[in-house]
Formats: C-alpha cells, sequence, structure tokens
C-alpha cells in the first residue's frame, strides 16, 4: 500500500543527531541509486538505531578496528550494507592490511560509496569480511550473521573465563551486537543460534530486530505470523521493545537494559518503517531491493530538510559530531586496554602469549610434539579413532582449540579428554568441549563466530549432515576462515543404517567449494598427517572426513611414508623397475582395497602403481612436475576407487578412465553385503585395471 503522506520526523530527533542519521539515510540512498541496485529502506529505517548504538554505546575504536576487546556489530541483514559502509565512512575506520598492521587510509573512502557495488569497490554488494575493514563477519545469506554472532558471544565468554584474572576482570568484557529483521526471523538458523545463545545465558549477546513488517514479496503477514517476543522469551532471552525506531531516547533505554541484563542475552525488537520518508515507498516492499528514483529521492530528502539536489552531502560538523562521540570513546578504551595488556604481560607472561600467538592464528611452540606414529596393524583402527587420539594429542599444546559436536561426539570422537578440559556451559564458560546441540547449520555458523575471534574452533559430525550446514560452512571459506570440520561416517562403510546415513555426493559438494582443504586420510599414519597440515592452515577451512569402521594401519617400511599427504597424493606403492600399467587412485577407506588389488596385480606380473590421493586440493597445489610424476601423463589406464559419486574423478582419470564408484543413494545391509553389492572388492578392482590396460593398449 503507497502511503503519500508521511508522518513528519519525529521531534525527539534534532540538532546533530539528526544531521548524522539523515547523513547515514541520504548516502545510502544516494549509493543505492548510483548503483541502480541495492536496498535503500532498510538503511534509511535503521539508521537512528544503527546510529544510536555506535554513538552512544559501542566501544570500537575506528583507529584500531582489530582491537581483541572492540564490541562487535554485526549487519545479519547483509543486503542492507549501506547502512554498514555509511557508518564506517563517517566514522573514519582505518584499513587494516591482511597482516593486521593498521594502516593509515579509510577503509569506505567516500569514492568506494560512489562506487557502491561496482568492481573492486570497498563497498561489494554485501558487507565481506577480510575486504572491508570494521566488517566483523560476511553476511547476505540471512540468518548467518545473528548465529555467527552467537558463536562471537561465545568466544568472548570463553576468553574472560581463561584470560582475565582478579585484578584484570576486564581484560575481555566486550559485547556483540547483530541487526536482523524478518528474514532472519524466518530462517531456521536464528532459532538454533537462539535457542542455544539462551541456554547458555549469553548476557553478553543483543540483537536488534528491525520489526518492519516487510519482505520481498510483501507484508510479512504473506508467511510470518509469530509472536516473535513470546518465542524469544521461551528461548530464555531478555526481550524489551521499541516502538519508534526513531526515539533515540527509548533506543538508549533498550540498550542500556541490555547492559545491565546480567544472566540472559536480550532481544530488542524495534517497529520501523521501511523506507522512512520516501512519500511513495515508505512501508511498501518498493522500498526494499531497488533503487527509489530520482524523484523519490528528491521528494525524501525535501521531508528530511536536506538539500533535495545535492548528492553524497556530507554536512559540516558530521565527521567532528563522529571524532567527539564514538572516536574518543573508542580510542580512550583501546588504548586503556593496551595499558593493560602490558601489565597483564608482566604478571602473566605466558597467558600473555597465548593470546599474542592466538591473535595472530600462530600456534604455540612444540604443538606438533606430542602427535602420534602409529605401528603398522592389518586390522587396524576407523580413522574417527585414531583422530581422536591426534586431536588429544594436539589440544594438549593448543589451549584455544576448542570445539564439540551437534550432539554425535561419543560417534564423532571429538572430545578433548585431558584433564580440566571440561565442558563449556553456563556455569563453565572455560569449558573446551562444546555441546552444540541437534542444530548442524548454526554449529557452523558458530564456528565461524568463534573464529573471527580467534580461537581455534572445530566442529563435528556425520558427513552425510554437512548438507544441513553448508550456507554457513560455505561462509567459512568465503571469509577464509581456519575453521576445523570433522566429518565421521563417511561412505557406505556406515553399513545398516543405510542411504539416508550414506554421503555419495558429498565429497563432490566439497570439492568443488573454493577455498576449502578437504582431506579424508588413508590411514591412522595419514590422520596424524592431517591433522599436521589442518592445523597450520592460516585462511582456508578444512574438512576432515573421518571413516565410522576400521581401516588397516598401512605398514609405512613396505610403502611409502605418509607425510606424503602434505601433497594431496603421492606413490603410495609402485611397480619395480620401469613405468607402471597402470595406476590405481583411492581416498581413505579404498587405498587398502588398492593396495590389495595392488598385491594380486603385481602377483599376476601386471606393472601397477597405487596413489593415495587424501586431498585433490592439496594435489592441485603442487607443481606440475610433482603432479606429473605422481600421475604421468602417458600413463593413460588409470582406475579411481572411492566409495561415493565419481563426480569429478575424470579430472585424474581421463575421460577413457575408470571409477569404480556408487551411482545411487547407497543401500541399508551389513557393511559386506554393501562392498560386494557396490563392487568394492579385489576381483572388481583388479578387473577394471585389466580392462583399463587392455583399452588403452589397443
Ligand atoms: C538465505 C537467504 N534467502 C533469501 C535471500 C534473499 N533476500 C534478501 S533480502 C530478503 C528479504 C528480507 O526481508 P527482511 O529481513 O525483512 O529485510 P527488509 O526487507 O525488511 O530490509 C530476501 C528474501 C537472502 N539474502 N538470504
Ligand atoms: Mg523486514
Amino acid at each position: 500500500m503507497a502511503i503519500s503522506t508521511v508522518s513528519p520526523v519525529v521531534p525527539v530527533l534534532q540538532g546533530m543527531d539528526l544531521t548524522s542519521i539523515n547523513t547515514i539515510r541520504t548516502l545510502s540512498m544516494d549509493a543505492v541509486q548510483a548503483a541502480n541496485s541495492g536496498h535503500p529502506g532498510t538503511p534509511m529505517a535503521m539508521a537512528p538505531v544503527a546510529y544510536c548504538l555506535w554513538q552512544r554505546f559501542l566501544r570500537f575504536d575506528p583507529q584500531d578496528p582489530v582491537w581483541p576487546n572492540r564490541d562487535r556489530f554485526v549487519l545479519s541483514i547483509g543486503h542492507a550494507s549501506m547502512l554498514l559502509y555509511s557508518l564506517l565512512h563517517l566514522t573514519e575506520v582505518r584499513a587494516v592490511s591482511k597482516d593486521y598492521e593498521t594502516l593509515g587510509d579509510v577503509s569506505v573512502p567516500l569514492d568506494a560509496i560512489k562506487a557502491f557495488r561496482q568492481l573492486d569497490s570497498r563497498c561489494p554488494g554485501h558487507p565481506e569480511y577480510r575486504w572491508t575493514s570494521g566488517v566483523e563477519t560476511t553476511t547476505g545469506p540471512l540468518g548467518q550473521g545473528v548465529a555467527t554472532s552467537v558463536g562471537m558471544a561465545i568466544g568472548r565468554q570463553w576468553l574472560t573465563a581463561r584470560y582475565n584474572r582478579p585484578s584484570f576482570d576486564d581484560l575481555f568484557d566486550f559485547n556483540v551486537y547483530a541487526l536482523c529483521g524478518d528474514g532472519c526471523m524466518m530462517e531456521g538458523i536464528s532459532s538454533e543460534a537462539a535457542s542455544l545463545a539462551g541456554h547458555l545465558q549469553l548476557s553478553n549477546l543483543c540483537w536488534i530486530y528491525d520489526n518492519n513488517h516487510i519482505t520481498i514479496e510483501g507484508n510479512t503477514s504473506l508467511a510470518f505470523t509469530d509472536d516473535v517476543a513470546t518465542r524469544f522469551i521461551a528461548y530464555g532471552w531478555n526481550v524489551t521493545r521499541v516502538g519508534d525506531a526513531n526515539d533515540l531516547d527509548m533506543l538508549s533505554r533498550a540498550f542500556q537494559t541490555f547492559l545491565n541484563t546480567n544472566d540472559r542475552p536480550t532481544l530488542i525488537i524495534v517497529d520501523s518503517h521501511i523506507g522512512y520518508g520516501a512519500p511513495h515507498k515508505q512501508d511498501t516492499s518498493g522500498a526494499h531491493g531497488e533503487p527509489l528514483g530520482e524523484d523519490e529521492i528528491r521528494l525524501a530528502k525535501r521531508n528530511y530538510g536536506w538539500p533535495e539536489d545535492k548528492k553524497f552531502y556530507i554536512p559540516e560538523g558530521v565527521y567532528n559530531h563522529f571524532r567527539q562521540g564514538i572516536g574518543i570513546r573508542g580510542k580512550q578504551l583501546r588504548d586503556a586496554w593496551f595499558a593493560r595488556i602490558g601489565e597483564y604481560r608482566k604478571q602473566y607472561p605466558e597467558l600473555a602469549e597465548e593470546l599474542f600467538r592466538m591473535q595472530h592464528r600462530q600456534l604455540p611452540e612444540g604443538w606438533d610434539r606430542d602427535l602420534p606414529e602409529f605401528p603398522a596393524d592389518p586390522k587396524g583402527l576407523a580413522t574417527r579413532e585414531s583422530s581422536a587420539k591426534v586431536l588429544n594429542a594436539a589440544a594438549k599444546n593448543i589451549p584455544w582449540l576448542i570445539g564439540g559436536s551437534a550432539d554425535l561426539t561419543p560417534s564423532t570422537k571429538t572430545r578433548i579428554i585431558q584433564d580440566g578440559a571440561g565442558d563449556f556451559s553456563a556455569e563453565n564458560f572455560a569449558g573446551r568441549n562444546f555441546h552444540f546441540g541437534i542444530r548442524e547449520h548454526a554449529m557452523g555458523a558458530i564456528l565461524n563466530g568463534l573464529s573471527l575471534v580467534k580461537v581455534r574452533p572445530f566442529g563435528s559430525g556425520f558427513f552425510i549432515f554437512v548438507d544441513y550446514m553448508r550456507g554457513s560452512l560455505r561462509l567459512s571459506a568465503l571469509m577464509e576462515l581456519p575453521v576445523i570440520y570433522v566429518f565421521t561416517h563417511d561412505s557406505i562403510g556406515v553399513g545398516e543404517d543405510g542411504p539416508t546415513h550414506q554421503p555419495i555426493e558429498q565429497l563432490a559438494h566439497m570439492r568443488s567449494m573454493p577455498g576449502l582443504i578437504m582431506i579424508r586420510p588413508a590411514d591412522a599414519n595419514e590422520v596424524s598427517e592431517a591433522w599436521k597440515v589442518i592445523l597450520q592452515l592460516h585462511h582456508e577451512p578444512a574438512v576432515l572426513v573421518l571413516t565410522r569402521q576400521a581401516v588397516p594401519t598401512i605398514d609405512r617400511k613396505k610403502y611409502a611414508p605418509a607425510s606424503g599427504l602434505a601433497r594431496g597424493a603421492y606413490i603410495l606403492a609402485d611397480a619395480a623397475g620401469a613405468d607402471p600399467e597402470v595406476i590405481l587412485i583411492g581416498t581413505g577407506s579404498e587405498v587398502a582395497l588398492c593396495l590389495e588389488a595392488y598385491e594380486q596385480l603385481t602377483k599376476e606380473g601386471v606393472r601397477a602403481r597405487v596413489v593415495s590421493m587424501p586431498s585433490w586440493e592439496l594435489f592441485d597445489d603442487q607443481d606440475k612436475s610433482y603432479r606429473e610424476s605422481v600421475l604421468p601423463p602417458h600413463v593413460k589406464a588409470r582406475v579411481s576407487v572411492e566409495q561415493a559419486s565419481d563426480f569429478g574423478w575424470a579430472k585424474y582419470t581421463g575421460s577413457e578412465g575408470r571409477s569404480v564408484c556408487i551411482e545411487t543413494f547407497g543401500a541399508s545391509a551389513p557393511l559386506k553385503q554393501l562392498l560386494k553389492k557396490f563392487g568394492f572388492n579385489v576381483e572388481n578392482v583388479v578387473a577394471a585395471a585389466k580392462s583399463q590396460i587392455a583399452q588403452h593398449r589397443a
């Protein structure tokens, strides 16, 4: 419904408050108009809310936007990116280089706003972490921001519990604010995350809900009648309301209520008018996803008492106003913190050193000294079992390696069992074992939030359920966060649980995701090497794919050492004397099968090579000469063996190669029967090898 007249700007807004708010609004409108795409309506409506928070409350130093104890602000409504870019510009947030040295340049110059949504602008369509300083997390997929904010709040509690000391009880005391909308509220991930946040009583967490009743298709009454307040009260949150987004006093009171609440998270429900001040578009979905149009912009500016023809106009005194508010407050807090950390370092040198290394994503000295080596054993053990041993050996020396599972730790074996590791709970924020509950999607986002506050998080589950968390896992990769995902029960090896639990296309999914390292180790020693590689990653999430069932621990005196894993693929067994006639390429539990087939072929006088290929990504990163030494181009007879879809394998086997694979959803039966049904036995692999040799000889 179009509204032709707008109520006048609420009188409580005046002076530099009003001017600053209207600057945010008009910058957003002008940028969207110039780009001819984007979302003007919500920045216009929520400008007073963001202004109130930033100018009056946020403990954030624009001169040092990576100060570890800064409050975090998450724009979960990523489509309203111009709201954040306007703030970053007006508060003169500095750009930070990738290695976290603060630079002199501003993060978002006015030219970047003028080039909103254009190639290489610091103002891309949605806020991107690692690209624009001051953006705390990438947002755009609705619900991810709020869920990530829960991870940040959890991380803060963990840091507080481990590092604060009686005379340093404010070392870590930052708060996490997230601005969300109807979309975030509707997405399931927000329910998962809010439920856990309530359970954990995260009193340092504040969500602000823009209750504007509008989404893309129109009024929320089309699809959403939740009583959001009651829902959050049921989650155990403190809920408060602000009836008018322009009421700075009420907003301040709400934020103060949040600060005074120390036993649960706070939700502030703010009623706002999307497209506030635009006479024909206010309160309609027309203000959501397209430029207002030149005429409407002029009328909105008239309503604001703004010069109608000025574009990207920043009135005199606005920058200075922000400097006097958030600028001075932030700098004082930041400088005081760094003075205190100097004292802290004197009193607690070891803890301070931990913090330094953690914040720079380094590992402690000697972090790998206890990583185990496993003796050859034909019976072997499941890679989830060997992983448990390796994880615990690493966790012993990396105190900030923390994580848990979506209720599957007894199966995924990811518990840190050493003395004192404990369980993270509202009563024990120092615990290193997390219980995410059966909430995979939120778990992924929470891991991202944890990683963003620089602890080293891992999360685990059954590999099949990676499908439930792809949205957040993708953001780990997009943000280049070294989150560790441990997925077990990686194939039809799960047996009787059947097709619902048997991953088929998941390996291909993961391999197609840019920036992600997946490793599917063949045996216990490859598991050890895999963790070694993963823990040293700085900018990539890792997916470690493990078996439920036992696999032999390969005799490394007879076959090549597991250290070859670091190169992604390596020659495990080779033809003596001359080039191989055929190459068998296996991953994970199928490598042992390849070795058996190799022994059989060798016995029959066939020259075969076995390549263990735990990680495509690591292998693709090697130089050409190494890759061609492992897979010589002239050896065209190739067989890949993997209990999964063959999607993508032609890249290594060639279009004329063979894949022993699974093209259906698996089946429910004891493993032995499944292996027979799907052809994962020596006879079948040997036959495939011979047919390849024959085919390529012909
Ligand atoms: C997971 C996801 N689904 C869909 C979209 C596309 N989308 C962007 S904004 C939007 C509507 C959001 O409505 P609301 O959160 O109320 O924001 P408002 O229009 O009030 O600013 C949709 C569906 C998205 N960004 N993320
Ligand atoms: Mg809305």
